[in-house]
């Protein structure tokens, strides 16, 4: 491959909802570019995009992949994202690396769910975006329709580029308003496009649309506006600047017709993104941070400055390694170079440089400052890690994940494999941070967190097919606490054996009472005139503290609890600390249970966001959950709720909200406090713990 400078590469990233045709897209401008030499499609599991064996057999992407294509002498690396919501971390890493965000929606259907959704990353990043208006050959495809709703619920600044002439099933024609001729596309893998005339029917909307567009350039600068107020248009050269200017501002978002089964407007889509789409050297520098110093600098995108480098995403691949994906902030990067991990330290080498085309890999001997590229086998070096020239050590921004939304145990199936599976879920996290995962001591179960049911479950799977080890979900243990409500105001307990040789005595009184919630435990000492000798008292509380910890209702801790040890006795020769110890953790259980016990839950505040239609059924749905809502707030075109729910009632909440509004709401979660758990529900689970503990477990 040749050698691309900074001013000659965009870096493209295609996002929008699932099956809008990202993946096709890609496909068809590698074939046209001569990347590849035959059109693969989703059906026949062939693409270059989605190429793992998960993705052919689910016929979506799950992961993001890195592409190229040459393409009038500049290089567009295009990264494919996924569309389904359980994998927006990977559409969060894509972006974070993009210089234009791609958005492809279906001409029938327009803006979904995962549009708007993105459409919000999008502007938080402020990158500078385009449309791509997918499936024209439909034969309910409405481009115009979609244009305008493109407008009114992404940006404002949609303008035509290009617009289909005979759009639906024989759809061929593009008319690009730029070159202001039509373009006629020969069969799906010919590559042939003959330019002609607009054809007349065409003409009235050709020049509304080139209109909008030398308007919308306008408005860009009082300069250019008052220029075309007076003489009526532009010249060639203000239009050409004034659209990279108002693209970056994110004013002006540039839309594209195209059908990718049939192969219809790629070409006019590369042209523009050669001429007009930003280039690395176009975007404002990055606002780094010095590692020791703390100050921020700002890291230019500039091929002869020192190199300072950006992981955006790791792939474990068998008989590869890691693969690291990276993108150049500025320098170049060289196979041989020893570059800081300014984030852990450490020293790596860049061993084997290579771009992708999907699981394609080239070497490559460099790569500079806006390009992006891979590497095989560092060390230790983990997405949103920067690496740097030992002389500029900055660590850049990184990339924000979603916070997990979906929670669930895991259970092994045989015994012996927690290593191999801690392992296995440790690379899955580093390969995609959307997921997670943790031992839970107090639960005695390893939990995974994650972003929907089917990314959970892809976890289990990659666990299975690279680690050989086979779990179930389960729902997690829920972490109660146990309390009292009442008080023992004495509560005597002897322990006492004698069978021969030395015995055991152990003598005390105890008084229990509760304490306001978040105390946690207390215990005092009272004894007057050594009846406990102070030696045994350490040994008392020990007694409690352990029983406070395994729980006595329902196997969970109890807190909120004051114990005073009063009065006792003790034997000269058979006390000891285990005595006191046993008496300790038996006259506190009997106490306890004279107290008025009871189970406290965890309560989680919750915050869902859907559209207005949805509230009722997602209220209703929530007071089934013995939910309290707190209150609601409009947002757009969303409307908001935050409730508080008990986590007992929120497993798979997620896959309930999503069929409650049709995968357009989204929900967050936090720890609140503790409460009283209702007393059927406190039945059922004391009488489980119960059997449980009958059957030995
Ligand atoms: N009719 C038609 N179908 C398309 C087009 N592009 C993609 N598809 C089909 O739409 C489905 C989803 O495509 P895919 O590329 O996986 O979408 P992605 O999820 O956005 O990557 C597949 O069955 C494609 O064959 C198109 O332009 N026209
Ligand atoms: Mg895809």
């Amino acid at each position: 491959m040749k050698e691309f400078n900074s001013e000659s590469i965009r870096n493209i990233a295609l996002v929008g909802h699932g099956g809008s045709g990202k993946t096709s897209f890609a496909e068809i401008m590698l074939y046209t570019a001569g990347e590849t030499t035959r059109i693969g499609n989703i059906a026949e599991g062939n693409t270059v995009s989605d190429y793992s064996s998960n993705e052919i057999e689910k016929q979506y992407s799950i992961s993001l992949s890195l592409l190229h294509a040459e393409w009038n002498n500049t290089k567009i690396n295009i990264i494919d994202t996924p569309g389904y919501s359980d994998f927006i971390g990977e559409v969060q890493c894509g972006l974070r690396v993009a210089d234009t965000a791609v958005m492809v929606l279906k001409a029938v259907e327009g803006v979904e769910v995962s549009s708007e959704i993105i459409y919000r990353s999008i502007k938080e990043q402020k990158k500078p975006m385009a449309v791509v208006v997918n499936k024209i050959d439909h034969e309910r495809s409405d481009y115009q329709n979609v244009i305008k709703i493109a407008r009114e619920r992404l940006n404002p600044g949609v303008v035509v580029i290009t617009f289909p002439v005979n759009e639906g099933n024989n759809v061929d024609t593009v008319v690009d308003i730029l070159k202001m001729k039509a373009y006629q596309y020969g069969a799906a893998g010919t590559k042939k496009v003959t330019e002609i005339d607009i054809p007349a029917d065409a003409k009235a909307d050709a020049d509304k649309f080139r209109t909008e567009l030398i308007e919308k350039v306008a408005e860009g600068s009082e300069e250019l506006m008052n220029k075309y107020l007076e003489e009526g248009d532009l010249s060639e050269q203000e239009l050409t600047n004034g659209i990279l200017e108002s693209i970056l501002k994110g004013d002006l978002v540039p839309a594209f017709a195209i059908s990718s089964t049939k192969c219809v407007g790629a070409n006019n889509f590369m042209d523009f993104t050669s001429s007009f789409l930003p280039s690395p050297v176009n975007i404002p520098a990055s606002e780094a941070t010095m590692k020791d110093a703390g100050t921020k600098v700002e890291v230019k995108c500039n091929a002869a400055g020192e190199p300072v480098i950006f992981i955006f995403k790791t792939i474990s691949e068998q008989h590869v390694g890691e693969l690291s994906l990276f993108r150049v902030y500025s320098g170049s990067v060289q196979a041989g170079l020893d570059i800081l991990n300014v984030s852990n330290g450490k020293i790596e080498r860049i061993n084997q440089l290579s771009v992708l085309n999907g699981r394609n890999r080239k070497d490559i001997t460099k790569l500079v400052a806006g390009d992006i590229g891979s590497v095989v086998k560092l060390k230790d070096s983990h997405t949103n890690n920067t690496l740097a020239s030992k002389s500029l050590s900055v660590i850049l921004p990184t990339i924000k994940f979603p916070e997990s939304i979906i929670s669930s145990a895991i259970i092994p199936r045989a015994k012996g494999d927690e290593d191999k599976i801690a392992n296995g879920l440790h690379t899955i996290h580093e390969e995609d941070p959307s997921f997670s995962h943790k031992f839970d001591p107090e639960l005695a179960q390893t939990i995974i967190f994650g972003q929907g049911e089917i990314h959970l479950d892809l976890a289990v799977k990659r666990l299975k097919e690279r680690y050989g080890v086979e779990v179930d979900l389960a729902e997690p243990k829920i972490p109660y606490r146990e309390t009292i409500k009442g008080r023992c105001e004495s509560m005597e307990y002897k322990h006492k054996k004698q069978s021969g040789g030395r015995g055991q005595f152990g003598h005390i009184y105890l008084k229990v009472e509760p304490l306001p919630r978040g105390t946690g435990f207390q215990f005092e000492d009272i004894i007057v005139g050594g009846v406990v000798p102070g030696r045994f008292v350490p040994a008392v509380e020990k007694g409690v503290a352990e029983v406070m910890t395994r729980g006595i209702l329902s196997g969970c801790q109890v807190i909120d609890i004051k114990v005073t040890l009063f009065d006792g006795s003790y034997h000269p020769v058979d006390s000891d600390e285990m005595s006191f110890k046993i008496a300790g953790s038996m006259g506190f259980k009997k106490a306890f249970m004279e107290a008025k016990p009871c189970l406290l839950e965890p309560i989680y505040e919750v915050e869902v966001t859907m559209p207005e239609e949805c509230m009722g059924d997602v209220m209703g749905d929530i007071s089934s959950r013995r939910g309290k809502i707190l209150g609601m707030e409009s947002d757009g075109h969303f409307q908001k709720i935050k409730a508080l729910v008990p986590l007992a009632e929120l497993y798979k909440y997620s896959s309930t909200l999503r069929s409650l509004t049709g995968g357009r709401g989204a929900h967050t979660r936090k720890f609140s406090h503790y409460e009283d758990v209702p007393k059927e529900v406190e039945n059922k689970i004391v009488e489980e713990y119960k059997k449980l503990k009958e059957e030995g477990n």
